[in-house]
């Protein structure tokens, strides 16, 4: 009994820890059909109206969008599927 209360504080200090480290996330996506030099800015805006991201940094030599986002608000998932709606598939690299 002693040993699963310990086993359980120590999950929970590990949650609330990971929680708090979490929040903020950056992630570089590889985007396709950015042809002209408007196309990051309807990356761009695609991605920033996705709750819960804060800042964009979209490149066209590159072909990439820079997304820092708050993990509790939104998902990876949910940043590649607004660039994709918008007509520009992208993925994560690494
Ligand atoms: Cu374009």
């Amino acid at each position: 009994m002693r040993r699963t209360l310990a086993a359980i504080s120590l999950v929970i200090a590990a949650f609330a820890g990971g929680a708090a480290f979490a929040a903020q996330r950056t992630v570089t996506l590889a985007v396709d059909n950015v042809m002209c030099p408007a196309c990051p800015y309807t990356v761009k805006q695609s991605l920033a109206r996705v709750a819960g991201v804060s800042n964009v940094v979209v490149s066209f030599e590159q072909k990439t969008a820079t997304v820092t986002y708050d993990d509790q608000k939104t998902t990876l998932a949910a940043l590649t599927n607004a660039t994709t709606q918008a007509g520009y598939p992208s993925r994560a690299v690494q």
